[in-house]
């Protein structure tokens, strides 16, 4: 079509359009006599054939697959430079990281698992929105030996009545059930493990056999999915003790495996003499777009909520006292990350046992904040002097928000105890 003669093929298109108009199919146009059609390539009248002008040659064919080969290279030794691409779908398949996580070429696949949020295929119950931790477990009685069985699972639970978390939990319930014995009791615990990976109990703060301690891999083998161990022991000591998984711990405990253990003492202690108590048991989340993540102090992985037996305030418990009455409260450090210094409203209170210990009398001191470490226990014995509602709540504010937001004043690690005349 190279020098057609333009004001020709003009002609001939207006010539066709003029018949196209005048109902001629589209398609017969290229059987019609045109006067003057004189070209040799057997093309349809009026139309350009440009194949010729924009086929690539071979050396720009060869130039482009270079470049190409070039550019995947490079993009393939600098992603190796920033990320771990040993990395197989087996390794880390599936897993959500935390936004803000920092994954280098040094990065193993097993800190990625550590880190990433529950699975929610792996999630087997849903607890009701308004369902409590920290229930009284009841033992059977085997021989004289109080014994109780304790079962992991994956569950949905709501910390607020707007916020689900995918929590790893005993017995159904953040915190675990409650564990109460007496001291000079035979214990016996089976535990069940339905967690998507291995797991063990530790029972901190005890006097036990060392097999029965729980370290993972140390004491013990892991209790693999599907599998039970069965923990037994003498309670030869007294006071505010708890258990937690100790198994990849970071993960698990930052998911919800922990729970109280309390120890009544067989005869009185001497300690101030009180009329109500309350269990205190602290932990961090980190909840985003829907998913669960391990709350650890690892970039990307710190926390944005917080609760006390489960609950961020305003969906934790009101304590209800009367001006004059004591309350023991026990503080247990079943936090993974943070020193939370827990304080009090409305004045001080006697500091009364401290990680399952009791105080001697010449050492007892008043104190209005006491700083809850990560595993600490602090029993504390509190008086309401004035009537109103008095906060109890960590003194980081911080972690008195929930998701950086107050709600109702407060957040997160925040409750009342809410004082009649
Ligand atoms: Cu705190």
């Amino acid at each position: 079509m190279q020098g057609h003669d333009h004001s020709k093929m003009d002609k001939g298109d207006a010539d066709t359009k003029k018949s196209d108009a005048e109902k001629m199919p589209a398609t017969a146009h290229a059987e019609m006599p045109h006067k003057g059609d004189d070209d040799m390539t057997g093309m349809p009248h009026g139309t350009v054939d440009l194949s010729a002008a924009t086929r690539a040659t071979s050396a720009q064919k060869f130039a482009w697959a270079f470049l190409s080969l070039v550019l995947l290279a490079a993009g393939l030794i600098f992603s190796a430079t920033v990320v771990n691409l040993n990395l197989s779908a087996r390794d880390v398949g599936g897993a959500i990281m935390p936004p803000g996580m920092i994954m280098l070429r040094d990065t193993p696949g097993e800190a990625m698992r550590d880190m990433a949020a529950v699975d929610p295929r792996h999630v087997t119950f849903v607890a009701p929105a308004n369902a409590r931790g920290d229930n009284d477990l009841q033992p059977r009685l085997e021989n004289a030996v109080k014994a109780f069985d304790l079962t992991t699972s994956v569950i949905k639970w709501n910390i607020l009545p707007y916020e689900q978390v995918m929590g790893y939990a005993f017995n159904q319930q953040i915190p675990g059930p409650r564990i109460r014995i007496t001291e000079g009791d035979r214990v016996r615990i089976r535990v069940t493990n339905n967690l998507p990976e291995s797991t063990t109990v530790h029972w901190h703060g005890l006097i036990l056999p060392n097999q029965f301690d729980g370290p993972a891999e140390i004491t013990q083998e892991p209790i693999q999915p599907g599998e039970s161990y069965t923990y037994e022991f003498f309670a030869q000591q007294a006071g505010t003790f708890f258990y937690h998984t100790h198994d990849h711990v970071d993960r698990q405990q930052a998911l919800g495996l922990y729970g109280a253990l309390l120890i009544d003492p067989r005869t009185p202690q001497n300690i101030p003499a009180y009329d109500l108590e309350y269990t205190v048991q602290l932990q961090e989340w980190l909840e985003r777009e829907g998913y669960t993540f391990p709350a650890m102090l690892m970039e990307g992985g710190l926390p944005n909520f917080f609760t006390i037996n489960g609950k961020a305030y305003p969906s934790t418990d009101t304590v209800n006292m009367q001006v004059g009455q004591k309350i023991r409260i026990r503080f247990i450090g079943s936090n993974n990350n943070f020193i939370h210094p827990m304080h009090i409203h409305g004045g001080p209170f006697t500091v009364v046992e401290t990680d399952g210990n009791v105080v001697p009398e010449s050492a007892r001191i008043q104190k209005d904040t006491v700083n809850v470490g990560p595993g600490e226990r602090y029993d504390v014995i509190w008086e309401a002097r004035e009537p109103g509602k008095w906060l109890l709540h960590c003194h980081i504010p911080h972690h008195t928000t929930n998701n950086n937001v107050e709600e109702q004043g407060a957040g997160g690690l925040t409750m009342i105890l809410n004082v009649t005349p």
